[in-house]
């Protein structure tokens, strides 16, 4: 059973990626981390927890020596909205934070290492319809900078030390826990909670943005599904395309309307998320992923829908 370090584990990803890790590899295999403490009363946790402030370079090498970890999956990160409020603590983070967990996997001979990129790193000049897994990637925004630098360096230490470091390319992903924290693609989850309390939603996109999307359960058996991977099988590695659905706001809400027809949404366009939304593809080609190491998604947008619904109701009473 390999010890598994996951940073960022409070997150909307990390807390369900720990959960998934210690169901299938055991509690105490599985080191959860995190800059803030857990809130035991709503979330009790059943293995370790470490703080860990990924920007403290030292507490960073403590951390991975003490545990000895044979896996790292890397998720502490500024997400894209949030990021572009403060670029310069989204480079801090997401790129010297990366870092210090790439240097501290490589000195202390880690044998997988995960770090997720995004939708994001790609931008206005990429082929927006069924974006290429090999594509330009010119992003304009901090996030999206900073995902397409670490993408490089997964390759950078996977080539020059030997580092088994990978990635994907993750859309927006909807859950009914853990809310996400900062994104563009967060009003495809906050939708849910207004409609279950029968009240309108004002979407800061325009209705007809299309993004790629992924629920949950799927994102974490890609994560899982990558990391599995025979490595002889895999030409990318660090950084695949994955996706599961592509909707536009509108789409989502005549999908909501069909179990909750009240429903009603309204637009009130945020220009920053607007920007950074229009910069990222409709919808891209996983191909790659489907054939390197068997990617495929099971929920699509009526599955999703119907799930979040149900469970959010659920969680009312
Ligand atoms: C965001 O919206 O910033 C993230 C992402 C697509 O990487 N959900």
């Amino acid at each position: 059973m390999p010890k598994i370090l996951v940073t960022g584990a409070l997150g909307q990803i990390g807390s369900e990626l720990t959960r998934v890790l210690r169901e299938t590899y055991g509690d105490a295999q599985v080191i959860a981390s995190d800059i803030r403490l857990p809130d035991l009363a709503a979330h009790p946790h059943n293995g370790p927890f470490e703080t860990l402030d990924v920007m403290d370079e030292q507490q960073v090498h403590q951390i991975i020596e003490k545990h000895q970890p044979q896996q790292i999956y890397h998720l502490a990160a500024l997400l894209s909205a949030v990021a572009e409020r403060d670029p310069l603590r989204a480079w801090n983070l997401n790129i010297n934070g990366s870092l210090h967990i790439f240097e501290a996997a490589r000195k202390h001979q880690v044998e997988r290492l995960f770090v997720p990129s995004s939708i994001a790193a790609f931008g206005p000049t990429t082929p927006l319809d069924h974006t290429p897994q090999d594509t330009i990637q010119r992003p304009n925004t901090m996030y999206g900078i900073t995902k397409v630098t670490t993408e490089l360096l997964g390759e950078y230490y996977y080539k020059r030390f030997g580092l088994d470091c990978r990635g994907l390319r993750l859309p927006g992903v909807i859950s009914y826990t853990t809310p996400p924290g900062g994104g563009t693609t967060d009003y495809a989850v906050e939708i849910f909670h207004y409609a279950v309390r029968n009240q309108p939603y004002t979407c800061y996109l325009r209705p007809d943005t299309s993004l790629d999307m992924m629920y949950m359960a799927d994102t974490l058996r890609a994560c899982l599904g990558v990391m599995a991977a025979e490595s002889q099988r895999l030409i990318h590695r660090n950084a695949f395309n994955v996706t599961a659905m592509q909707f536009t706001p509108a789409q989502l809400v005549a999908a909501i309307q069909k179990h909750i027809p009240s429903f009603v949404c309204h637009y009130e366009i945020d220009p920053l998320r607007q920007s950074i939304a229009d910069s990222w593809p409709n919808g891209m080609d996983d191909s790659a992923a489907r054939q390197e190491w068997g990617w495929q998604h099971e929920y699509d947008l009526s599955r999703t829908v119907e799930i979040m619904i149900n469970a959010l109701r659920k969680a009312q009473h």
